[in-house]
């Protein structure tokens, strides 16, 4: 087989980077190590931000997204029964997007399908090699055969766990990593959501977040140790502690019932650099993580793709390599500062182990300067609905 830019991955990274490079004329093969069934099983991300958006609309797929999608024009945090509401829309003049990962990866498949844009799920033994070289290539076993795919550009979107990251050669790539002592215990229930903006509430029992997919579908997370385990946690348990964690007046009229999914995530900030060797460039998970605090990884991904596609289509449309040779450093540019937003409303909104009766007086003392600094607001403001491009 053979295309110009084999991609490895078909969570959101791969989909519209072979998406959008459709759009302006360039072939690709995307593979996914598992079925399509179960990357839309995976409950992830939720808010979209504006470039995203706009990605999701030039890449023509935005249209369910543009109908169903949710505009929120604040955001809320609060600190036992403080409440602090940052208006996006006053300080940052755009508002944030709710609409599910998982609908977005659905309605990027289809925009593949409709066009028979090919993409092999279930390959094994995913191997990128030549990548120092003008002619790389993939290798991987598919439906019991070994096979082989020559391209001119390998896209690494295959999420933390996957090969690309780990082909680049240790001696060229460093890694840079902070894991958080917890992790989010995270359910989905058919309610409604408990309040009509997020709230992020750092409570004396740990962090609590009150998020949504729409008005009849809520996402709820609580902060838990780390070896903690979803058996430990029976529904009651979740809304008996979700209620300890929220404002009171949140909490006195939460609407429970039977959650359909739960599961723990570990939080962590990891990036390697660089973003490129040779014909490999990453994009998305498998080159960077965030804490989900900021609502940033997809993001992060979609800016990636950003830069990428524009890259890449320079070189295929211009015959141009300046934005190829440069992806790694803009991407990088722009990764770091979502990195150190995501660790300080991480920092700002757990309780910590080892949090010491100072640090606690700081967190509190960072809320109150939130709640009465316009230009505090403001910084959050412009790095929640998502730093330019
Ligand atoms: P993905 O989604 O992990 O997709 C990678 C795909 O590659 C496949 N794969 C392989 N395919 C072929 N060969 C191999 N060897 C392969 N190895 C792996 C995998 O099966 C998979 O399908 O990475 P991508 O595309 O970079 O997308 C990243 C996002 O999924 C991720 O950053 C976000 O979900 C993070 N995230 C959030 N991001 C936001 O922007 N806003 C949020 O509100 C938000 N909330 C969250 C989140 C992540 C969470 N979890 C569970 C980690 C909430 C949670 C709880
Ligand atoms: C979600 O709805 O899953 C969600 C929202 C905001 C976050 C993280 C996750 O910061």
């Amino acid at each position: 087989m053979r295309t110009q830019v084999a991609i490895i991955g078909g969570g959101p990274s791969g989909l519209l980077l072979a998406q959008l490079l459709h759009k302006e004329g360039v072939d690709t093969i995307v593979l996914e190590r598992r079925t399509k069934e179960h990357v839309l099983s995976r409950i992830r991300a939720g808010v979209l931000e504006q470039g995203l958006v706009d990605m999701m609309r030039a890449a023509g797929t935005a249209e369910r997204l543009d109908r169903e999608g949710f505009k929120h024009d604040g955001t809320v945090l609060s600190f036992n029964d403080e409440i602090v509401r940052i208006d996006l829309a006053k300080h940052a003049g755009r508002p944030v997007t709710v609409y599910g990962q998982t609908e977005v990866t659905a309605d990027l498949y289809a925009a593949r399908e409709s066009w028979g844009g090919e993409t092999l799920f279930e390959v094994d033994d995913v191997e990128l090699k030549g990548l120092d070289s003008d002619a790389p290539y993939v290798t991987f076993r598919h439906d019991g055969q070994d096979k082989r795919i020559d391209c001119d550009f390998i896209a690494g979107c295959d999420g933390f766990h996957g090969v690309s990251r780990k082909s680049i050669p240790e001696n060229v790539r460093t890694e840079y990593e902070k894991v958080y002592p917890f992790g989010w215990l995270g359910i989905l229930s058919e309610t409604p959501p408990a309040n009509h903006e997020l709230i992020y509430a750092n409570s004396s029992r740990g962090f609590a977040l009150c998020s949504m997919r729409n008005a009849h579908l809520s996402r709820y997370y609580v902060q838990c140790e780390l070896s903690d385990k979803v058996e430990n946690w029976s529904d009651e348990a979740f809304w008996d502690e979700l209620r300890r964690r929220i404002p009171q007046e949140v909490a006195e009229t939460l609407v429970t019932g039977p959650s359909i999914e739960k599961s723990i995530a570990p939080l962590r900030s990891f990036v390697s650099e660089p973003m490129r060797w040779g014909r490999l460039f990453l994009c998305g998970d498998a080159a960077h993580i965030v804490p989900p605090t900021g609502a940033k990884g997809l993001n992060s991904a979609a800016s990636d793709v950003y830069y990428l596609h524009q890259g890449l289509t320079r070189y295929y449309n211009d015959k141009d390599n300046e934005g190829i040779d440069r992806y790694s450093e803009k991407a990088l540019a722009r990764v770091w500062k979502v990195e150190r937003f995501s660790w300080w409303m991480t920092s700002l909104l757990h309780r910590f182990p080892d949090q010491n009766p100072f640090d606690l007086k700081m967190q509190q003392a960072e809320i109150a300067f939130l709640q009465e600094n316009e230009a505090a607001q403001h910084a959050l403001a412009n790095n929640y609905v998502g730093l330019p491009y």
